[in-house]
């Protein structure tokens, strides 16, 4: 039976850069998670029964919020509800099957990279028709809706099996559980050369790769250990727990570092590469050489004709403003368009579905392609195992022939987290005050050529987003950018990304704190960091 239940508003439900990300406690308060579901639906129009695909990445009360959500849908009137066996579905995963069987949208259940457990976080996402993440317009009006709400729709109907692959039913809603990993599986299979792969392994070049406890396990485990013949012993943390095994399950150099000593030591494995906990991040680590996420997307934009999928060449690549200008260069001499839009995955998707761009990445270490909507891990490694299957060159050997056709962008990231909210919008305003009077000044012996605020015009559809991130650049190609996160769930984040060009002809051995070092100080001249945050040194370098 249909109910319809009353309810209260909540004025904190403003998604983020990837959807509404929350303490689990503060998900837990009453209906605030049926409130924002109900707020998701109230924005659609035109879903009387049609398909929502359902899942997420495992953590700490996603199986619970799965069947709030099962219930809410039938209430609502979708005619059916696709939902990932055990409420497992990667994040790229999830938007291949609304792809695949044409869904109408998709929940996903996922705080990516924040860990998990009852005192930690939990996400809410939706996702559109075309897989990919929901654009400013549909995130603004959930968000206005969230405000006024004063009633959701729910059933009365026993906990559905989750875990049992097959149908049931929900007041006359379909509900299918499908296998978490096939659909993705297959679609791999098209894109990539499994053969050449599966050759390079069995030749005895080592690949390991660290699921991080998270939804990326069962995924690695079938295709890396199954179908390229890598072993189970390949993987590590395979089994996806509620709390990540108490990890932060983000692939970078603090929280990966097991990984990263493993492709240090003497005796290293020749390919190293880890996941987040939704699955669409990569960390990418060769034998002695760890490779930064921008170097990453430009080296297999550049590659990228090697796999089968990717034959035919790159109609364009995006990046993110914040990413380095590393693949500016590899377009540049493909001869092909690159666009640079604000961070988030969901500005991708117009230009992906435009057939503008093949290839976008961001620094935080997503990498993705027109295949899905989303970024995607686990395709930036079996990428990069193509291209190793065809070169039969080591990483590092194809970086350091990169570079020297390239040239070098030296890059970092300095995040400040957990900074009061005032102090890190002070430091904003402060910067943006300044920005007209910067051009022309010298900083710790560097002159400042440019300063913006980055604002982005979709050359699609034309929507404008402003605000999107402090650029100063120097003469000489440097540059350092300033924004706050909008993926936090406690105070806020200053990220500042820091970027100086090599050319091919230069010093392209250099350390990268080295290389880096006059940028920092310059950024920390020009925004006052410890002055307002109280803080010397960043938390993460990545
Ligand atoms: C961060 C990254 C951004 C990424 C986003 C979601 O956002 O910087 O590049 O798209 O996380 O990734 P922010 O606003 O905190 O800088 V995920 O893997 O957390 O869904
Ligand atoms: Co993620």
């Amino acid at each position: 039976m249909i109910e319809t239940v009353p309810t209260t508003a909540y004025q904190d439900q403003k998604p983020g850069t990837s959807g509404l990300r929350k303490k689990v406690r503060h998900f837990q308060q009453p209906n605030y998670i049926e409130n924002f579901v109900q707020a998701i639906f109230d924005s659609l129009d035109g879903f009387e029964g049609q398909t929502l695909v359902l899942g997420g990445d495992g953590r700490y009360h996603n199986r619970e919020v799965i069947q709030v959500v099962l219930r809410m849908a039938a209430a609502n009137g979708f005619g059916r509800v696709l939902v990932g066996q055990g409420g497992i579905l990667s994040t790229p995963a999830a938007s291949n099957v609304i792809r695949k069987y044409q869904a109408f949208g998709g929940i996903i259940l996922s705080a990516s990279h924040n860990p998990g457990g009852p005192d930690e976080d939990f996400g809410i996402k939706y996702n559109i028709g075309n897989g990919g993440p929901a654009p400013e317009s549909v995130t603004d009006a959930i968000y206005a809706r969230t405000q006024a709400i004063d009633a959701y729709k729910t059933v009365t109907a026993p906990d559905i099996d989750i875990d049992t692959i097959g149908e049931s039913f929900i007041e006359g809603m379909s509900v299918q559980v499908i296998d978490s990993v096939a659909d993705y599986a297959a679609l791999m299979e098209t894109l990539f050369d499994f053969g050449a792969i599966r050759d390079l392994i069995g030749s005895g070049f080592r690949v390991v790769f660290d699921a991080m406890s998270a939804v990326t396990g069962p995924y690695a485990l079938e295709i890396i250990g199954r179908r390229l013949g890598a072993g189970e012993a390949a993987v590590f943390n395979g089994v996806p727990l509620p709390d990540f095994g108490g990890h932060h399950p983000d692939p970078n150099l603090v929280h990966a570092k097991d990984l990263y000593d493993t492709l240090m030591a003497p005796d290293a494995p020749d390919f190293g590469a880890a996941s987040d906990g939704d699955g669409d991040r990569n960390l990418i680590v060769g034998k002695h050489i760890f490779i930064t996420p921008s170097d990453s997307l430009a080296m297999l934009a550049a590659n990228a004709h090697l796999a089968p999928g990717y034959a035919a060449g790159l109609k364009g690549i995006a990046r993110s403003m914040p990413t380095s200008g590393a693949a500016d260069r590899v377009a540049e001499k493909l001869g092909i368009p690159l666009y640079e839009t604000p961070t988030g995955w969901k500005f991708f998707g117009n230009l992906l579905d435009a057939g503008m761009a093949t290839i976008c990445g961001e620094e935080s270490a997503g990498t993705g392609s027109d295949h899905v909507r989303e970024k995607d891990g686990l395709w930036a490694v079996l990428l990069w195992l193509n291209i190793l299957a065809v070169r039969r060159e080591s990483v590092a050997a194809i970086a350091e022939a990169h570079w020297a056709t390239y040239g070098r962008n030296y890059y970092a990231r300095h995040d400040y987290e957990g900074i009061d909210t005032a102090a890190a919008d002070a430091l904003m305003a402060e910067l943006r005050g300044k920005l007209a009077s910067l051009p022309g000044s010298a900083v710790a012996g560097l002159t400042i050529a440019s300063a913006d605020d980055f604002a982005y015009t979709d050359p699609v559809d034309g929507s404008v987003s402003a605000k999107q991130g402090i650029r100063i650049g120097f003469e000489g190609g440097s540059r350092v950018v300033f924004r706050l996160s909008g993926t936090g769930t406690s105070g806020a984040t200053l990220r500042v990304y820091l970027e100086r060009y090599e050319p091919a002809d230069g010093d392209l051995a250099q350390d990268t704190p080295q290389a880096l070092a006059p940028l920092i100080t310059a950024a920390e001249a020009i925004a006052g960091i410890a002055r307002h945050s109280g803080r010397s040194e960043p938390d993460v370098v990545t």
